[in-house]
């Protein structure tokens, strides 16, 4: 029972909810509400899930708005809530706009597993899964640091505020750059997710300033419209890119050699541990309040090796 549109996870992890005989605990009906519909970071997360799901019997839904944006996710929790699932799995848009709709969530008997991104009151969620973005961030700027090491001006392409992930990522990197005093930093410039935006505060960026040696994208459509951005300016090679998360077109800008390293997150893991979670406070079994998954830094050199292979996305 494949769905229209369903990931396309390179193995046979369809959960569609044929478990005859095979479910342990009851058949749990889980939800996962995306961050964005489209993004290959959370198509990977779907295909962790419905695997991790498949091993216990319990069935998957997947619901994204069209943009990233509480306004949108708002609705498309309600109708997840109305549709009964024993447990949600949500990466919650803004750090408060998404408090009191994921509440009533909750009030209503549902379990709260928090994915990728987080709430300013996570104790909502019976547990909170998600990459060490701070330390990403720091990381970007250490891959810059390497790249151009006489240093000079970095810029972060960011997404918008209220986002716990990218904010923490933005944080990480302008912490790290202000603290190497070889390195000016520009500030952080927001894309509200749209690749477009992210090419026009690049180029605007490069015209202001063209001995600009480093720049951190922190999240997957930020990252590929600052690789065109790149594109447009003829800078490919001359400006250190650093870009977060490990999309289809990041691996080719990489490639290419538009973008010089890029941070691939753990997805899929994320995806497994956020089933076990719900699975066990269904269960009545105690949980683990907040869990850091793991990142992999790929350059032109490592991204053909089985690392490098594996910690690309799935489309
Ligand atoms: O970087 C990921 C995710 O971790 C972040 O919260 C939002 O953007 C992505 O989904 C990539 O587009």
């Amino acid at each position: 029972a494949v769905a229209l549109g369903a990931a396309a996870c390179g193995s046979d992890t369809d959960s569609g909810g044929t478990t005859a005989g095979g479910a342990k605990d009851g058949n749990y009906k889980l939800a996962f509400v995306q961050g964005v519909a489209g993004d290959a970071f959370y198509i990977t997360m779907e295909c962790g899930i419905k695997e991790e799901a498949a091993k216990e019997g319990a069935t998957v839904t997947t619901q994204g708005a069209q943009k990233f944006d509480p306004t949108l996710q708002t609705p498309v929790l309600q109708s997840v809530i109305a549709s009964k699932p024993d447990a949600i799995l949500i990466a919650p848009t803004d750090v408060s706009a998404m408090q009191q709709p994921i509440a009533q969530a909750k009030a209503q008997g549902i379990k709260i597993v928090l994915v990728d991104t987080t709430l300013n009151d996570p104790s909502v969620a019976v547990s909170a899964i998600s990459s060490d973005n701070t330390a990403g961030g720091k990381a970007a700027f250490e891959a810059i640091q390497k790249l151009a090491p006489n240093g000079g001006k970095v810029l972060g392409v960011g997404v918008q505020p209220g986002i716990s992930t990218t904010d923490a990522r933005d944080k990480g990197f302008a912490d790290a750059a202000k603290a190497d005093s070889k390195f000016t930093y520009l500030g952080v410039q927001y894309s509200q997710n749209d690749p477009a935006k992210a090419a026009s505060i690049v180029s605007a960026a490069l015209q202001k300033d063209p001995d600009i040696v480093g720049i951190f994208a922190s999240n997957l459509f930020s990252a590929q419209g600052s690789a065109t951005g790149i594109r447009q300016a003829g800078k490919q090679g001359k400006v250190n890119v650093v870009g977060f998360d490990a999309g289809p077109e990041q691996i080719k800008a990489l490639q290419d050699g538009t973008v010089q390293a890029l941070i691939a997150q753990q997805p899929g893991d994320i995806g497994v541990q956020g089933v076990q979670q719900a699975i066990k406070a269904l269960k009545g079994e105690s949980n683990e309040a907040k869990i850091q998954t793991g990142s992999t830094i790929i350059t032109k050199d490592t991204i053909d090796s089985a690392e490098g292979k594996a910690a690309a996305y799935k489309a």
